[in-house]
């Protein structure tokens, strides 16, 4: 596939996915997401990709969509289209994903931006990065997942705030409020995410993917319902080969290497 609004690269098993609008601060138009949507689908399928980092070029990660082209198009009466054509099955994908993921969020992430970095598994951030649930700005609601991921990540009083209010968050706060797993300086945020995207390159994929799926259900499900997911991903992950090259690692005193069997 080849892009025109994104920059795809791949690198020892890592596929990186950067939004590549930058004069936009790489808000989102109708080719980005089909661009977006296509790159992940495509990461979910090859074999050789086992982690995909998302991030932006430029100074900015995403600011949501595009309001230019938005206005263009005429957008208003036709969001609730809109939403479920492209961000609802983008959000659902992301969420899901069954390979780990990773946004490296180099600067600004407002609207729907802020709600991707939301549904990736890790966010690394630098120095320069800003968050805004900037919805509220135009009239709008949070979309794309952020009415259910910010209250599970920052608590309900903080995300109200930043819904009902739309300011532009800093990074060490959002450090502060557990919203970023790294906050780091911008010279070491590409380093910083390319040794978390090895370490989890060189994870158990099967394993992984069933530890997400495990989580996500554990913040929805009843103890007694945790319990018994836990026991099923647990037989399931039992009966893979990288179990059993864990355990001959550990005994042997090496590194596993695991091969998603
Ligand atoms: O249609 C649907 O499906 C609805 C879905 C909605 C989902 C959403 O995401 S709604 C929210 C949309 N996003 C926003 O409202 C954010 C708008 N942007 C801003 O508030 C600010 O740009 C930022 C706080 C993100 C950054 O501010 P700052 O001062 O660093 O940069 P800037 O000067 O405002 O922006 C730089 C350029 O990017 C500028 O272009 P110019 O004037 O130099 O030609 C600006 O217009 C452009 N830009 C920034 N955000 C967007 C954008 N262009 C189009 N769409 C944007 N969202």
């Amino acid at each position: 596939m080849t892009y025109e609004a994104l920059k795809v690269t791949m690198a020892d098993r890592v596929m990186t996915i950067a939004i590549n609008r930058p004069d936009k601060l790489n808000a989102l138009n109708n080719q980005a997401l089909t661009e977006l949507m296509g790159a992940l689908k495509s990461a979910e399928q090859d074999e050789e990709c086992r982690v995909v980092v998302l991030t932006g070029v430029g100074r900015g990660f995403c600011a949501g969509q595009d309001l230019k082209e938005h206005q263009q198009d005429g957008g208003a009466g036709h969001i609730g289209e809109h939403v479920a054509r492209y961000y609802n099955p983008l959000a659902l994908k992301l969420y899901h994903f069954p390979k780990p993921t990773i946004a490296m969020v180099n600067g600004v992430a407002a609207g729907a931006g802020m709600s991707l970095a939301l549904a990736a598994d890790f966010r690394i951030a630098s120095t320069t990065a800003r968050f805004s649930q900037a919805f509220v700005k135009i009239g709008l609601v949070p979309d794309s997942g952020s009415s259910y991921l910010l209250p599970r990540l920052i608590g309900q009083a903080r995300a109200l705030e930043m819904a009902m209010l739309g300011d532009v968050l800093d990074a060490e706060t959002a450090y502060q409020w557990g919203l970023l797993h790294r906050l780091v300086d911008p010279t070491e945020l590409q380093a910083v995410t390319d040794a978390l995207a090895r370490r989890l390159a060189d994870g158990p994929p099967i394993a992984l993917a069933m530890i997400k799926r495990s989580l996500h259900r554990g913040i929805e499900h009843s103890f007694e319902e945790s319990l018994e997911s836990e026991r099923g991903f647990q037989s399931a992950a039992a009966r893979t080969e990288d179990h059993h090259e864990g355990i001959e690692a550990f005994i042997s005193k090496r590194a596993p290497e695991f091969r998603g069997r």
